[in-house]
């Protein structure tokens, strides 16, 4: 691979004086997510491969992650090429750790580890025992994130140990350097172990989103960010039952030799919580596949919009009727892990609800259809949702039996040298199969609002909002918010806040991101009414463009997508892993930091590049003038 001439082999080779090896680097990622998604971070992990892989070459790189049976699937199984990884999977099999070894099957192609953790589970209280006489870490027997996340980090460890061992034993003095860069708390055992055992190798430890801050951001009685600086850590650790796992946290953190955030917020809040300063701050990208031109985006999207029209004929029979034109019919959805505070979840559907109110108070003829599309523990489907779609399938197979039989019947007719007749094209049993459709497709009750029974309907927060429209004007927290970053890759304009590292790199970024279509909402500095009153202005604001402002506007927000490929964020992600080798192994990697070293400097990257200015009246593609198209 060409990018295997990449910035590590220069940072090695290109000292002054003592250079002992020139080699890449040893590169291992472990994440709870590898192979296994939950959220985000899987998403950083499988976007970022690519990338990762061209700079520091296939050899050098190896995901680390639990094994699930269903990550068979994932996984070509093969016979590792680098003789170091083969004698450690030959030791550590031997030794009774079950592992898969393979390829990820995902575009990069990387190496993955699987760690089996059902199969090591019998030795979860003898590692627990471990870890409390090695670091006083207690663990309560029935949490069970926390034990799969300690055999996890024993695995690890276990795994590293011999790499390094068989690494010595076969290269001696020519090892090759070895960073691992241990993602979230649940991958934290293991990092803590490598440094109890004094491994020789550099360690990254990143938090997507600190414990703490979850927990403190959801409890409708605390004011998050007024008193970031005044929490006592232990005590509010301790009073949600969460006091092993924020140690966890805190001692991975700690211990990595270099500790990176997602965006500045969640280092501000790392900063409090867990009372260290990111030396890193490594955003988040996407792998961007540019479209060569414009319009292919835009029909992906009319194709899109065509797809959910259908899904919203089923799901809304019996209810679309003369009012309701599809044509000017907009989605706007939400998306992300269940939470309902942290994700902004109420305001949305607050500010829906006033959008509704003031779409009605102007006449408007646009009709708003919103999603919440976020995984909960579900019973199965929703009966009345599934028969909408069938009633409309059913619907749709009928009429276009009947067009095939009038198309024939009117062809036969022409071809006789007669003009057909519509009273005539329809018999009887066509004319009772439509009526019999129509009947079908009457429906007295309310169309269900969700599309899978939920286990816990009564208490779930999104029905409960929705059946009772009450108003929780909480603050919103999101370290990154993958949503808006995904769409605006896809020209699809979004709102995000100033609380979500997104919404905070595009504010850095761009002069003015409400041009390109994305909406920053304040709500760091302003109280909830106002914020939701703004959420419901931008979204009325949308539903007032014509088409052909919708269809520019979309152009604009694609225009964004460079800031947020891989390609250019990587450059942290490299960052870091310099600085965290530079700590361990200072001859063969220089100080990053060190003003006589020009090696390391960051390449053209989103950071160093200027802001993205404000957009000019009447650019070529802009066929609408700027003050229609502004939503200010
Ligand atoms: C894309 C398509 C157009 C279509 C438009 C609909 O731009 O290329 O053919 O008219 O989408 O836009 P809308 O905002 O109404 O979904
Ligand atoms: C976290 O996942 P989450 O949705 O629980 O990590 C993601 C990746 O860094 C980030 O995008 C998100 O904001 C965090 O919350």
């Amino acid at each position: 691979m060409s990018g295997t001439s990449d910035l590590l082999l220069r940072a090695a080779s290109q000292l002054e004086g003592d250079v002992s090896t020139n080699e890449v680097p040893m590169t291992f990622e472990v994440a709870w997510e590898v192979c296994n998604k939950v959220g985000g971070i899987h998403t950083v992990i499988k976007t970022k491969v690519p990338q990762t892989v061209a700079e520091v070459g296939e050899r050098n790189y190896v995901c680390v992650g639990p094994f699930f049976p269903q990550a068979r699937t994932d996984v070509e199984e093969l016979e590792p090429k680098s003789e170091v990884l083969a004698a450690t999977l030959d030791a550590v099999r031997s030794q009774g750790l079950q592992l898969v070894y393979g390829r990820w099957l995902i575009e990069g192609a990387p190496q993955v580890l699987l760690v089996d953790i059902e199969a090591s589970r019998h030795r979860i209280d003898e590692w627990k025992k471990d870890l409390w006489e090695q670091t006083g870490i207690g663990c309560p027997w029935d949490d069970k994130e926390s034990n799969n996340a300690i055999i996890f980090g024993y695995l690890v460890a276990w795994f590293m140990g011999e790499y390094l061992h068989q690494s010595e034993v076969l290269r001696g003095s020519h090892q090759q350097c070895v960073v691992a860069h241990f993602h979230e708390w649940l991958a934290g055992v293991g990092l803590i172990l490598c440094r109890i055992r004094k491994f020789r190798l550099a360690t990254i430890f990143t938090t997507h989103a600190t414990l703490l801050g979850r927990y403190l951001c959801a409890d409708p009685k605390c004011d998050f960010y007024n008193n970031l600086p005044y929490f006592d850590v232990d005590k509010e650790a301790g009073d949600r039952q969460i006091y092993h796992r924020y140690c966890i946290e805190r001692g991975s953190c700690h211990s990595a030799h270099i500790f990176t955030t997602v965006s500045k917020i969640t280092a501000y809040e790392a900063r409090h919580l867990l009372k260290r300063e990111a030396e890193v701050i490594t955003p988040n990208g996407l792998n961007v596949v540019k479209f060569s031109a414009l319009h292919e985006f835009q029909n992906l999207h009319a194709k899109s919009k065509a797809k959910i029209h259908q899904f919203v004929k089923g799901h809304f029979y019996g209810h679309i009727t003369d009012e309701w034109d599809l044509d000017k019919t907009l989605y706007f959805f939400t998306a992300g892990r269940y939470e309902f505070v942290n994700k902004g979840c109420d305001l949305y559907l607050e500010s829906l609800a006033r959008l509704n109110h003031m779409l009605r108070q102007t006449g408007s003829d646009v009709t708003v259809v919103a999603f919440v599309i976020m995984p909960a523990k579900t019973a199965n489907f929703n009966v009345e949702a599934l028969r909408g779609q069938a009633v409309v399938k059913n619907l749709t197979d009928t009429v276009k039996t009947i067009q095939g039989k009038v198309g024939a019947k009117m062809l036969e007719q022409v071809m006789r040298g007669e003009l057909p007749q519509s009273g005539e094209l329809l018999d009887q049993t066509d004319v009772l199969k439509l009526k019999r459709g129509l009947l079908g497709a009457q429906r007295d009750s309310l169309p269900p609002v969700i599309t899978h029974n939920l286990e816990d309907d009564s208490k779930d927060e999104v029905l409960g909002c929705i059946r009772r429209f009450v108003r929780h004007g909480k603050r919103r927290r999101e370290p990154w918010g993958y949503t808006p970053a995904e769409c605006t890759v896809l020209g699809v304009p979004s709102v995000t806040s100033d609380l979500s590292g997104f919404g905070l790199f595009l504010r850095e970024h761009v002069e003015d991101p409400s041009q390109y279509g994305i909406y920053v909402i304040d709500r760091r500095f302003k109280a909830p009414e106002e914020s939701i009153q703004q959420l419901t202005e931008h979204m009325f604001d949308f539903c007032c463009l014509n088409r052909r402002q919708r269809i520019n506007l979309r152009n604009r927000t694609e225009r964004l997508s460079d800031l947020l490929g891989w390609s250019t964020l990587q450059d942290y992600y490299y960052m870091a892993r310099v600085k965290a080798l530079h700590r361990v192994f200072p001859h063969q990697y220089p100080d990053p930091d060190a003003k006589s070293n020009t090696n390391f400097k960051l390449r053209a990257s989103a950071a160093n590049s200027p802001k993205l200015p404000r957009l000019e009246p009447r650019l070529e593609e802009d066929q609408v003038p700027m003050d229609q198209l502004s939503l200010e």
